[in-house]
């Protein structure tokens, strides 16, 4: 069959960097779309989401798209409100003009952050737990699944939701050993989210199979995603360094960690 074109949006960020590596192997063909220009990649459309005329023609000819653009961390809530909410909202409204009929959400673990930190690897955080935003960025997240929901109930739009944990190379922190997603794994997941059929609007967690799990990963496993990757090498040497995670520490009480503070931090 012929490849599946999908939109990337976010191309130029350090997940969109990763995935412009693993997801061609899949069979992808990739448009790539960020408001950075991306020196290897001279094609790439620069566009900002908010410029809707652009998205319309982004998304045109599309199978579907991966949507990972946006502010990243937390910022001010206008900020926010343009680029991640206004944003993921012009970018529905031109898939649904074009017809475009698969989303894959970058969502985040933040859109439910003050979760209390669970025992690691009891696997207890379901995905229809409470939304619990510790951010005006997790609360834009948040808002983008709800943006999903209602365009799948509403226009037919499939989107699967993943409340991606911490993705880069390697787990750098203790609270990543539970949530982390290893960019291969990243990949597999994706793609599962691509093909798997009757998605409707799925949300799922984004992780590898690590042993010191907090969250369920049943839903990301119904889509066919089998992760192959787990922190565990990484926690003797994070551990050594760092420490078990303190419950009695604000920082370390909840999924989001660091996040969970006023101001937040954010160590790496
Ligand atoms: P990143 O900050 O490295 O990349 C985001 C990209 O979006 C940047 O290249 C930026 O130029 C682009 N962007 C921002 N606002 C834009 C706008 N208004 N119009 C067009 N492009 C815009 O972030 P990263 O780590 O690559 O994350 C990608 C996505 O995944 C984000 O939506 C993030 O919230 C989400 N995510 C990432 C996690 C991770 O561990 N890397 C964890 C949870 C969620
Ligand atoms: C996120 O949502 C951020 O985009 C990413 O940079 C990490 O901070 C990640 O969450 C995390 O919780 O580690």
């Amino acid at each position: 069959p012929a490849p599946r074109t999908v939109l990337l949006t976010g191309a130029a960020g350090g997940l969109g960097t990763l995935m412009r590596g693993l997801l061609p192997p899949y069979g992808y063909r990739l448009r790539l779309l960020d408001q950075r220009t991306i020196d290897d990649a001279p094609e790439a459309i620069a566009a900002d989401l908010a410029d809707k005329e652009a998205l319309r023609q982004a998304v045109r000819g599309v199978d579907a798209i991966v949507h990972l653009a946006g502010i990243s961390l937390e910022a001010p809530f206008e900020k926010i409100l343009r680029a991640n909410i206004e944003g993921t909202y012009n970018l529905y409204e031109a898939a649904r003009e074009e017809g475009v009929r698969r989303v894959v959400f970058a969502s985040s673990n933040h859109a439910v952050g003050f979760t209390p930190r669970p025992a690691d690897g009891s696997g207890a955080i379901p995905v229809d737990t409470p939304r619990r935003p510790d951010t005006y960025y997790g609360l834009s997240k948040g808002i983008g699944e709800d943006l999903a929901s209602l365009y799948w109930d509403l226009h037919g739009i499939e989107t699967v939701s993943v409340r991606i944990g911490s993705c880069f190379p390697r787990p750098t922190t203790v609270r990543m050993l539970s949530i982390w997603l290893s960019p291969p794994d990243c990949a597999r997941l994706l793609h599962a989210a691509l093909t798997a059929e009757g998605v409707g609007h799925t949300v799922v967690y984004g992780s590898s199979a690590n042993t010191r799990l907090w969250w369920d990963l049943t839903t990301a496993r119904a889509l066919g995603y089998v992760p192959q990757d787990d922190s565990e090498p990484y926690a003797a040497e994070l551990l050594a360094a760092h420490g078990a995670l303190d419950p009695a520490d604000p920082e370390h009480a909840h999924l989001g960690g660091a996040f969970c503070v006023d101001p937040p931090q954010w160590p790496y």
